[in-house]
């Protein structure tokens, strides 16, 4: 193949990924404190630039675009060019020559940013000419090699500019475009170092983008009582059409109850029931069908965001003690142990997903407008179970059903979960391809619809807030950061929280999602810090961030600072799970500080095999042994919250266990670090939202500079002659 050729492919290859996987957060996080300002109010909800160039407002509308000045992008308090090198995403000054080379050329790319500039139909990025200027005032021509939009920032076009042969290290220069004959202004670049280089143009002034304030607040949906009614109809026809009374419920995105139809004749209760042994963990437990419902419902909605859509049946594809469900010999399934999150009993996630979040088929997202909204969840059949198998298409009448309702409410193709693989295997969505139309409302005249928050969309529990650079939320009862809690001359500081969380924020920015769609779209998460305590120090969700992972961020981040410290054993004693104890030590696990455990760790030691997945091993001293095992009767996780949990679902919210540090129970899949300061656990941060792997690499930049000393990590320990994991990262995990 034609080396040079090639090059040029895989450097356009390269930086179309590069921009099209780009939001304005990642451009604060590549350029630090070049974005200045802009860094310092929320990104990526609504930003509308309005450029001051000398003395014109400049419309942004397609048409002007041809007729307009093309701005390039600078700080706000200069005429410096907001740019990277397009490979290292270094920021200036810039080598001439690459660091990292990966063709036969060696000449540097920029990346710069303009307004005003869109590329009309047929045209290619030769349709923007370049030069800069150097201080003897010489002018070198660059190649525009790349233009692209950058997603979700409509007034903002990137370009790849590739540097001259000729061009020297001998400062500043200043870069201009040239587009339909049209010459933008002129920004300044380092070369070799910043400063020297020619004086700026004769009214220069700096063209930053101005942002308006993001929102005062959110709301938890766009469903209107109109919409919920028509959901609500759609599925109850569908219903009687079977013949089949159920519970419909409907959820907003954050779990608040928007409507509810109890259809009389509902079979009541539900039972709890899958594999294992009846009367062990919850199997056999009765549930009512709303509850059911609700736990549906809110399952499809905590796990559904702008760039994936999963159901119920995707969540219960990714519980099981295998990956596939029914393969043998595979490792379990990524999400294991998730369905006890958002728990009634929980401290974090409220409203809660009532039964936590469910693998029962019959719950479904709720797109508006290709905007996630919530979830719609029925219940009806008088069994609450997991699919187990996957492979035989069952199209249960609840799935139906609720396939029914969302019509015309469906998740775009694209995101949904059998668009998304993991580890190569592709999630299931629904097995049912053409739901049932509605029939006329008429049949289910007289049934009584149950809406909540008056039809008006009740507000988010989350407020908008910039951490690091990155847009996203809190929940005001985690923020601002605290400091902790215990008295130690190492505890965490609120600065500390602070800077931990803004690392794995802006890891997080340029990490690869796992489960987002389109492909190149960094991760969303949830990011929480705990004190050795378990008191949540300080919570943060990315801008559409999965709402499961804000209940499972701290569960995570409180099992790694709990089975790490120095009490665990004798806590869960005292708590009466000394059996458990007992195992773990039958294993040589103390459990008394002297390792640090990830959730990874032991989450390992909570698998039904030991080593995870291997059939025909003993279980895990966490675990259920298999022969009882099921995705309820799981052993610790379930053991230590199963009293408190089923008393909130029907009476007033406790907390989840006895035990003070777990008020929200545990977590046991990975994603989570224990800290340490001058070699003492402090705390732990817990990741949750994409794939594991890339959790656990979020966790890790978090916790840098707050790291476990090599010489106690879990993967320092055998366990019947296996080595316990640590972290697992992600192959090429960045953008
Ligand atoms: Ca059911
Ligand atoms: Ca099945």
């Amino acid at each position: 193949m034609d080396r040079a050729t090639d090059h040029v492919r895989g450097v356009v290859t390269y930086d179309s990924r590069l921009t099209k996987g780009f939001s304005a957060e990642e451009i604060c996080v590549i350029c630090g404190w070049l974005c200045g300002k802009l860094c310092a109010m929320r990104l990526g909800v609504i930003l509308l630039a309005v450029l001051l160039l000398a003395i014109s407002l400049v419309s942004f509308d397609h048409a002007g675009a041809q007729s307009t000045k093309p701005i390039l992008i600078s700080h706000p308090d200069s005429t410096r060019a907001l740019a990277f090198e397009s490979v290292t995403r270094q920021r200036e000054p810039f080598t001439t020559a690459v660091q990292v080379q990966f063709g036969s050329d060696p000449v540097t790319r920029i990346m710069l940013f303009a307004m005003n500039l869109q590329l009309q139909a047929g045209e290619t990025a030769s349709a923007v000419t370049a030069d800069a200027e150097d201080a003897s005032h010489t002018i070198y021509p660059l190649t525009v090699e790349h233009v692209d939009s950058v997603p979700d920032q409509p007034w903002a076009t990137s370009m790849v500019v590739r540097l001259a042969d000729d061009l020297r290290q001998e400062g500043d220069v200043l870069v201009r475009i040239k587009y339909r004959g049209i010459e933008s202004n002129r920004v300044r670049v380092g070369i070799g170092h910043v400063g020297d280089g020619p004086p700026d143009d004769l009214n220069a002034v700096p063209t930053p983008g101005i942002l308006l304030p993001p929102p005062s607040s959110l709301t938890a949906t766009n469903l209107a009582q109109t919409d919920v009614q028509t959901i609500l109809q759609q599925a109850a026809s569908a219903a009687n059409a079977l013949g089949k009374p159920v519970n419909i419920v409907v959820t907003d995105r954050e779990g608040n109850v928007l409507g509810f139809l109890p259809m009389p004749g509902t079979p009541s209760p539900s039972t709890i029931r899958s594999v294992g042994r009846l009367g062990q963990g919850l199997e056999g437990i009765a549930v009512p069908p709303a509850e059911a419902a609700t736990a549906k419902a809110a399952t499809a909605a905590f796990f559904s965001t702008g760039g994936n859509a999963f159901t119920t049946r995707t969540a219960g594809f990714i519980i099981q003690e295998h990956f596939p469900p029914g393969i043998d010999f595979r490792a379990g399934g990524p999400l294991y142990g998730v369905q006890f999150s958002s728990l009634p009993c929980s401290d974090i996630k409220k409203p809660s997903a009532r039964l936590g979040l469910s693998g029962d088929p019959g719950g479904l997202p709720i797109y508006k407008n290709g905007v996630p909204a919530g979830g719609i969840g029925v219940e009806g059949d008088g069994l609450y179970t997991v699919d187990r198998n996957p492979a035989d298409d069952d199209q249960p009448f609840e799935e139906l059903i609720a396939a029914s309702g969302v019509r015309g409410f469906e998740a775009p193709a694209l995101i949904r979960g059998d668009n998304i693989l993991v580890d190569g295997i592709r999630l299931p969505f629904s097995n049912v391809v053409n739901p049932p139309a509605p029939s006329s409302t008429a049949s289910i005249a007289g049934a009584t619809f149950g809406f909540g928050f008056g039809g008006v969309p009740p507000a988010s529990e989350f407020v908008p807030q910039t951490v690091g650079g990155i847009g996203g939320e809190v929940d005001p009862r985690f923020f601002p950061f605290i400091a902790g809690t215990a008295p130690s001359t190492n505890a965490l500081t609120a600065s500390d929280v602070e800077t931990i969380i803004t690392h794995a924020a802006q890891q997080a920015n340029i990490t690869r999602a796992a489960i987002r769609q389109p492909l190149g779209s960094n991760a969303r998460v949830s990011i929480a810090v705990v004190d050795t305590a378990g008191v949540v120090l300080g919570v943060f969700r990315q801008q559409d961030a999965p709402v499961f992972g804000f209940d499972v961020a701290v569960q995570k981040a409180r099992t790694a600072a709990f089975f790490s410290g120095a009490n665990a054993a004798t806590a869960l004693r005292t708590a009466g799970f000394g059996t458990y104890v007992d195992r773990a030590q039958a294993d040589g696990l103390r459990f008394d500080g002297t390792v640090a455990f990830t959730d990874r760790a032991t989450g390992f030691l909570h698998r039904p095999f030991f080593p995870d997945g291997i059939n025909d091993t003993a279980a895990g001293p966490f675990s259920t042994a298999i022969s009882d095992w099921s995705p309820f009767n799981v052993g610790l996780q379930l053991d230590l919250v199963k009293t408190n949990f089923l008393a909130s679902v029907v009476g007033p919210a406790v907390p989840c266990t006895s035990i003070p540090a777990l008020p929200n129970g545990i977590q046991i899949f990975p994603g989570s670090v224990p800290l340490y300061k001058n070699g003492v656990l402090v705390g732990a941060i817990g990741i949750s939202g994409d794939g594991v792997d890339q959790d656990d690499l979020i966790a890790a930049a978090g916790a840098n500079g707050f790291s476990a000393p090599a010489a106690i990590r879990s993967d320092q320990v055998f366990v019947r002659g296996v080595r316990l994991p640590f972290l697992k990262f992600p192959r090429s995990p960045n953008l």
